[in-house]
């Protein structure tokens, strides 16, 4: 008889090392959304992948930073450091850099009593891979890692390697999500994410955490979604950025979140955006609620 394997895989880190990349890199397509400016990721989603006698769930989290002004950066550090009890073994990433905010998410770690494994990611920005081993002798320093594994999310080198790592540190047991389940978000969640990353690939230097994405409509109909969405932002200022003279940004993030809509759901989308309005919505804690922040 061959034994199941299954068991929750927790990626912390400090914002922007490239947490969602390594789960869309693992999963084989674009689940959580990613962007080159910190703070994209702002809930918790798993990501499950089921491959012969193993079950890996990945559980996306914000970035963790010490920072936390506002009510929204409270909540997200939250839904990062809540899991770190709750799952099987800690995915601990970071890039070449070591900065203060490692050192206060190492200091969270410390009590974990799963196994931790550190990642360096981004490699492929390391010219000269001689670096390497130092570094990672340096870092071994740090605590007690169950292991350190260099990779690039990006590149998608060295991503198998830690996935055959991983399963070994999950328990024997029987498969938790039907096989063919990749996720436990809704489709409902996940457009609101890709409307979320199309905006904030599109805004220049604006503040991450300006706008929300509220799901108006999702139903089905002939063949097709159909789809409205609002977009909530602080002031009237933001607002006219997003919408852009003669409505053209709207419309272009509109597309291109349809046409990444269609890739994920396989299915036709029809896609209707509106912006409003909300002052100080991500610092007040009963609209973060209503806008689904639990
Ligand atoms: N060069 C390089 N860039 C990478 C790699 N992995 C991720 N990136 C980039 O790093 C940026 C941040 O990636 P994300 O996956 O959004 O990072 P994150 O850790 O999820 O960020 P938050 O959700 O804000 O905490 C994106 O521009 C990615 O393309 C990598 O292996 N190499
Ligand atoms: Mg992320």
């Amino acid at each position: 008889m061959t034994h199941t394997r299954c068991g929750y895989i927790g990626i912390i880190g400090r914002p922007n090392v490239g947490k969602s990349t390594l789960l869309n890199a693992v999963l084989g397509q674009k689940l959580s959304i990613t962007c080159r400016k910190p703070q994209t990721t702002r809930h918790q989603i798993l990501g499950i992948k089921t491959e012969s006698n193993v079950q890996s769930v990945y559980v996306d989290t914000p970035g963790m930073h010490k920072k936390q002004e506002k009510a929204i950066n409270r909540y997200m550090n939250k839904a990062a450091s809540s899991i770190l009890h709750d799952v099987d073994v800690v995915v601990f990433l970071i890039d070449g850099n070591w900065t203060p905010e490692e050192d206060w998410i190492l200091e969270r770690l410390k009590n974990v009593e799963g196994p931790v494994i550190l990642v360096i990611n981004k490699v492929d920005l390391i010219k000269d891979k001689a670096e390497l081993l130092p570094l990672i002798e340096q870092l071994s320093k740090k605590m007690k890692f169950a292991e350190i594994l260099p990779l690039s999310a990006k590149q998608k080198t060295q991503v198998a390697e830690l996935e055959k790592a991983l399963a070994k540190y999950l328990p024997e047991q029987d498969f938790i999500y039907p096989e063919d389940q990749i996720t436990d978000r809704s489709q409902r969640f996940l457009a609101a994410e890709i409307i979320r990353e199309k905006l904030m690939r599109s805004l220049g230097q604006e503040l991450p955490y300006i706008l929300t994405v509220e799901i108006d409509i999702f139903k089905e109909e002939g063949g097709i979604y159909d789809i409205a969405a609002t977009i909530y932002v602080e002031r009237d200022s933001q607002k006219a950025i997003i919408i852009g003279s003669k409505g053209q940004k709207l419309k272009q993030i509109g597309t291109e979140a349809r046409l990444d809509m269609q890739k994920l759901f396989e299915y036709k989308v029809h896609l209707q955006l509106w912006v409003k309005v909300r002052e100080n919505w991500a610092d007040d804690e009963r609209m973060l609620r209503q806008l689904g922040y639990e």
